[in-house]
């Protein structure tokens, strides 16, 4: 048997051949209609513009009209079509309607964001059991219902890219967020369970998992003090992170469009935490 062949009669350099072919081409997104949810800023909006940029046709949806307006022209600002809906993803209805809308519009979906979410800080004896629910109902009962509403459509198509925007607390829990961090975990188990129920119909799902990140769900952690002094919270996340910052929306672009492309078909059930390094710190020794 010579060097290039394996017992099997195959030749290894063809196998190599095959699999380096076209890497950057794995990473496109050409044609692709991707869904995102709560797309109409924040970190929904950063990836949705990853996702045109790598040749997707954006979907997004929020709840107002105000916001729609004001999406729909930061996305032409970027030079990126996107349609926008108005749609509740609490609300099994409107997401059989939003997703019926958007295949007549585009086609089908074959990648979906989950990404609107919402937080509640109370400390625990003073949450409601409606707080609780209203969060767990957004971060975790949305995904379940949209996922469910796409899903269909995905394995009719043979394909499908699920990602589902977790969080450090679906890992990690703190003071004043029971609602979000029980919601986050949650959505890491569900991302588990999407994996393993429909990775047989080649459906990755998968999540993202940012650290913490400068939009307007963080802005309370980031204000500055009466006098002028920066946010304690501020101080003490950017002594945790190794980057010694907060993140931007943008530095999870690239992680979506890994995620919703071809170069992450054997990815799935996994949580790619983009987090300047928080999770594997310790956290600096105060001074
Ligand atoms: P954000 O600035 O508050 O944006 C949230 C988006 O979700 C908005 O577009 C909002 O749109 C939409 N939304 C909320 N409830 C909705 C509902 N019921 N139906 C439809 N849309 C809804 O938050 P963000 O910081 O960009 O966070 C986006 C996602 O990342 C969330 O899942 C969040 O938990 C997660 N995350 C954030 C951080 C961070 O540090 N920022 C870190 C980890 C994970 P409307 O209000 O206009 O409807
Ligand atoms: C908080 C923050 C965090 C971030 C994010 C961290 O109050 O602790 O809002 O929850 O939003 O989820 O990954």
């Amino acid at each position: 048997m010579d060097r290039d062949n394996t017992e099997h009669g195959a030749s290894r350099s063809g196998e190599r051949k095959g699999t380096m072919d076209n890497i950057i081409d794995r990473f496109r997104l050409d044609g692709k209609v991707a869904l995102v949810t709560g797309g109409a800023y924040g970190i929904g909006f950063a990836i949705a513009a990853a996702l045109a940029q790598a040749g997707a046709i954006i979907a997004f949806n929020c709840r107002g009209q105000h916001h729609l307006d004001e999406a729909l022209a930061d996305y032409e600002a970027h030079g990126i079509e996107a349609k926008g809906y108005i749609a509740d993803v609490t609300d099994e209805a409107q997401v059989a309607e939003l997703v019926a809308n958007i295949e007549a519009d585009l086609g089908p979906v074959d990648i979906l964001v989950n990404n609107a979410g919402i937080i509640k800080r109370i400390p625990m004896l003073e949450m409601s059991v409606d707080d609780f629910r209203q969060v767990v109902d957004v971060d975790l009962n949305a995904p379940f219902i949209v996922s469910k509403a796409v899903l269909p459509g995905m394995i009719a198509k043979g394909h499908g890219k699920i990602i589902n925007i977790c969080s450090m607390m679906s890992e990690l829990g703190r003071e004043t967020v029971a609602g979000y961090a029980a919601a986050k975990g949650g959505l890491k188990m569900l991302t588990r369970n999407i994996c393993s129920e429909f990775g047989e119909h080649n459906i990755q799902c998968n999540g993202i998992g940012p650290g913490y990140i400068a939009t307007p769900q963080t802005a309370p952690l980031r204000e500055r003090q009466a006098d002028g002094s920066r946010h304690p919270f501020d101080q003490f996340i950017c002594a945790k992170t190794p980057a010694a910052r907060w993140g931007t929306p943008e530095d999870l672009m690239g992680a979506a469009v890994f995620l919703a492309s071809d170069a992450s078909n054997f990815v799935n059930g996994q949580v790619l935490y983009v987090d300047g390094g928080i999770l594997a710190y310790i956290g600096k020794q105060p001074s």
